[in-house]
């Protein structure tokens, strides 16, 4: 224990009070002896990583009556930390891992909340030594699901318990109610679920949080999250274009339509922003975004969704889409250069019923909206599969009904939908969402084919209509694929039953001599 540490920890009443109870009469007392005295363990949780999210995690535990101990890589952080924001309130810090451990109640719950990957591993490594059997870490960053899964397998062997929680919303989500997506060891949530519900975000008197899954499925969980809020993102912004470049509508116009559209079956959280973010005026009285460069970033969750997908053979195509079109943006000055080269069709003219356009995008940007969350759970359908977590669909949609980035009132519908159906096997052929694609779909048609003639590139509406004729298709022109396949490969093709012959035995893998003088024998087959 340090000099620094003792004194902060004197800084506490209730911890002076109990020092003093210790009879050591007047002076300091020894605080390692302190520190056996079982009183001395009295936060409910700790939680490491004073930055953004760490600060306002443990501000909102400290609202909701818990006690909160706080520790920091660099330590005079948590000096700061509890000399300005968390002054006046009982979280109590710790100046190295030893004496933060100490604080906790038993069994400890620790909360890692720093930079995902190595300084996570850091800190679970600097904690063993310190931690007993049923101890629980709890890991809140943006990690990759497979370092949690192995994260849990490690923890476990060793009689520990570990949970990765994706944590949504930002610093203001954080302090006062984030979604929580938490997933890991199943023995550690009777012990984490009162508090985490209770500092979570609420959605008709809900917590957006419950038990997600085993291993890694929490933070998986948030991946998928995060890859549909690209997906909404890119259709949003694919809005906007047709808006402005289409009808030749400006800034403060559009904003309107979003403002009406939010009241709509759109209401959500990122069409609120986007309202006002084009609502909003440089110095110059003119609207900010345009003057914004168009590039967009990207920190990578939308990548490992894309990545998973194609790992798992699922088509989850208007994410990915949503991915490409942040690398086209990024790729400015071969965009600039390209386009003193490439033409398209001459500049929009818009001669309809403006109000009636207006419409019809709100359906097409619901309907591909759909399209891309129904794509979202066929992924989470196949990784329960692929892993084997428990998943509860019904739940996961209630986690992102508040707090998060993509909460919307469309996810009550999905959370319905589940709840009275678990086994349902595709959101697409839940009635409610039948109906709503069935009614949105002319509009959504009528937006994409002009978009496409006015020379409007639109990836994530145009895949999401694109997967929707491709899913609902009986027959689909895979047939002749097989065929090429065959003829230069010998990869081999089966027949539709019914359509059996002599020469075309049902159920067997058929190679063709398709020019007469290639060979009979067959490759091995490949399945995607
Ligand atoms: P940062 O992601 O900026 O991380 C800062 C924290 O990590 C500090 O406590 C820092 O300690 C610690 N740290 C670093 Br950096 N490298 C370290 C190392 N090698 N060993 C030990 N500690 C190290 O903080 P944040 O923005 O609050 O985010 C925390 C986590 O939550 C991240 O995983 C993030 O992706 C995730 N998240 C963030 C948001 C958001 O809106 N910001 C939202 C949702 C999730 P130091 O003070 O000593 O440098």
């Amino acid at each position: 224990m340090q000099n620094g540490g003792l004194e902060q920890l004197m800084n506490n009443p209730m911890l002076r009070q109990m020092a003093e109870n210790f009879g050591r009469g007047g002076g300091m007392p020894d605080i390692n002896a302190l520190m056996q005295n079982p009183q001395m363990r009295h936060a409910d949780i700790g939680l490491i990583g004073l930055a953004v999210m760490g600060q306002n995690l443990i501000l909102n535990m400290n609202d909701h009556g818990y006690t909160v101990a706080a520790y920091n890589r660099t330590t005079s952080k948590v000096d700061q930390f509890l000399e300005n924001e968390a002054k006046g309130t009982k979280v109590v810090g710790a100046h190295s891992v030893e004496e933060f451990v100490a604080l906790l109640k038993r069994p400890r719950k620790v909360i890692i909340l720093v930079k995902a990957g190595a300084a996570v591993d850091a800190f679970i490594e600097q904690l063993l030594p310190h931690l007993e059997k049923g101890d629980i870490i709890i890991d809140g960053g943006n990690s990759h699901y497979p370092d949690s899964i192995r994260r849990t397998k490690e923890l476990e062997e060793r009689g520990l318990l570990f949970v990765g929680s994706g944590v949504s919303g930002g610093e203001e989500g954080a302090r006062y109610g984030p979604s929580l997506m938490p997933g890991g060891s199943p023995a550690a949530w009777p012990h984490i679920k009162e508090i985490f519900q209770a500092i979570a975000a609420k959605s008709d008197g809900e917590p957006c949080c419950d038990w997600v899954g085993e291993g890694g499925a929490g933070h998986y969980v948030k991946m998928v999250h995060n890859g549909i809020e690209y997906g909404d993102m890119q259709l949003i912004a694919e809005a906007y274009s047709i808006l402005k470049v289409g009808l030749g509508l400006d800034e403060l116009e559009i904003s309107k339509i979003f403002a009406e559209w939010n009241k709509g079956v759109l209401d959500s959280f990122l069409i609120e922003i986007t309202r006002d973010v084009l609502a909003y005026k440089d110095t110059d009285g003119a609207p900010i975004v345009p003057k914004i460069l168009d590039s967009a970033g990207q920190k990578g969750t939308g990548k490992w969704t894309a990545m998973n997908a194609l790992d798992l053979g699922q088509p989850v195509t208007l994410i990915g889409e949503a991915v490409f079109a942040r690398c086209l943006s990024s790729l400015r000055e071969e965009r600039l250069r390209a386009a003193k080269v490439l033409k398209g069709p001459d500049a929009p003219q818009f001669s309809g019923d403006r109000d009636q356009f207006v419409k019809d995008l709100e359906q097409a940007l619901y309907a591909s909206k759909i399209v891309s969350y129904a794509q979202g759970f066929m992924l989470m359908r196949e990784a329960a599969k692929e892993y084997n977590w428990h998943l509860n669909k019904g739940s996961i949609a209630l986690m992102w009904r508040g707090g998060c980035i993509i909460r919307s009132v469309f996810l009550k519908d999905i959370t319905n939908a589940f709840r009275t159906n678990p086994d349902l096997e595709n959101l697409l052929l839940d009635q409610f969402f039948v109906d709503a694609i069935q009614t949105a779909q002319a509009g959504w048609r009528r937006v994409i084919s002009q978009a496409i003639a006015w020379g409007i590139p639109t990836p994530a509406f145009s895949s999401a209509l694109a997967f929707y004729d491709g899913f609902r298709s009986e027959v689909v022109p895979a047939n002749l694929i097989q065929a090429q396949r065959d003829y230069f490969g010998a990869h081999t093709f089966r027949v539709v039953p019914g359509k059996e012959s002599e020469s075309l035995p049902l159920g067997q893998d058929i190679h063709i001599n398709w020019t007469g003088h290639g060979g009979s024998v067959s490759a091995s087959t490949y399945q995607a």
